[in-house]
């Protein structure tokens, strides 16, 4: 049998209802729809959470559009205490029932297919599968200086303080052992910035002894197709908190 063949069985038999997959959302409503869809199609029983902070478009609506054909939940956090993307991560890992979860963006940042090589590292032994991005098409100088900076920055922190390091510190693309997150959360919360988006680092920092980590290379487009940036200098600032604290 050609190889081609037996890799292409190998992805096509494989079950997904181990898995949840969470998505942070705020004004998505122009990429949600389709990547539930594309996510539902290629990955058959996966669940997905859609963790929503109050979006004002029709993120909501595009969602529900797609509860027929794919095992989508909604989970609205407009009243929620605090918002902010890593609190929306940990809000919806809480009410994860799979043994593993993958964490990925709305915005087409992060293909749909890597979801797949993410999992299978986790299935094979990984307690941690990071998504690394080997190439950023798309960026202005400014956003590649602030993010090689950041990057240099955390990684030099850590080995400092002994702490795992992996090739793209700043990832929001990355894959967990549900019973490891849920343990990070019950007993560290506080270790967690809450209302930051670096939720990988708080994992880092706070879980590096032991754990296996695995990682999975690709390139990526940067510029968004539909919906607004929400990078601010105060994004920045929390990124910082996460390395720091
Ligand atoms: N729940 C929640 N999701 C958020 C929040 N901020 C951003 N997101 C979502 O988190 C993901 C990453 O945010 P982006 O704004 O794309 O961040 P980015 O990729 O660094 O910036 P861009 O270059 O503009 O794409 C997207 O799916 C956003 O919709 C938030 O405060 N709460
Ligand atoms: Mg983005």
């Amino acid at each position: 049998m050609p190889a081609f063949f037996s890799v292409f069985q190998q992805y096509s038999s494989m079950d997904y209802g181990d898995l949840t997959i969470i998505i942070p959302t705020l004004n998505e409503g122009g990429n949600i729809g389709r990547l539930v869809r594309i996510l539902a199609a290629r990955y058959g029983r996966v669940h997905i959470i859609v963790a929503d902070d109050g979006s004002r478009d029709r993120t909501r609506e595009e969602v529900a559009k797609c509860m027929g054909t794919a095992d989508v939940l909604f989970l609205d956090r407009r009243r929620a205490a605090v918002h902010g993307l890593t609190a929306s991560v940990v809000d919806a890992a809480l009410r994860a029932r799979t043994d593993y979860i993958i964490v990925m963006d709305a915005d087409f940042q992060h293909p749909p297919e890597v979801v797949g090589e993410l999992y299978r590292k986790l299935l094979g032994g990984a307690d941690l599968a990071i998504a690394v991005r080997t190439k950023v098409m798309g960026w202005s100088a400014y956003r590649r200086f602030m993010s090689r900076g950041i990057i240099v920055f955390s990684t030099i922190v850590f080995k400092l303080r002994r702490r795992p390091v992996v090739s793209d510190m700043m990832s929001g693309f990355f894959g967990i052992r549900t019973k490891l997150f849920k343990r990070l959360i019950k007993s560290r919360r506080d270790g967690f910035v809450m209302p930051g988006y670096k939720v990988l680092l708080d994992i880092l920092r706070m879980d590096g002894s032991g754990i296996r980590m695995s990682e999975v290379p690709y390139s990526t487009f940067h510029a968004r197709k539909y919906g607004k940036s929400k990078l601010r200098p105060a994004r920045i600032a929390d990124a910082l908190r996460s390395v720091l604290r």
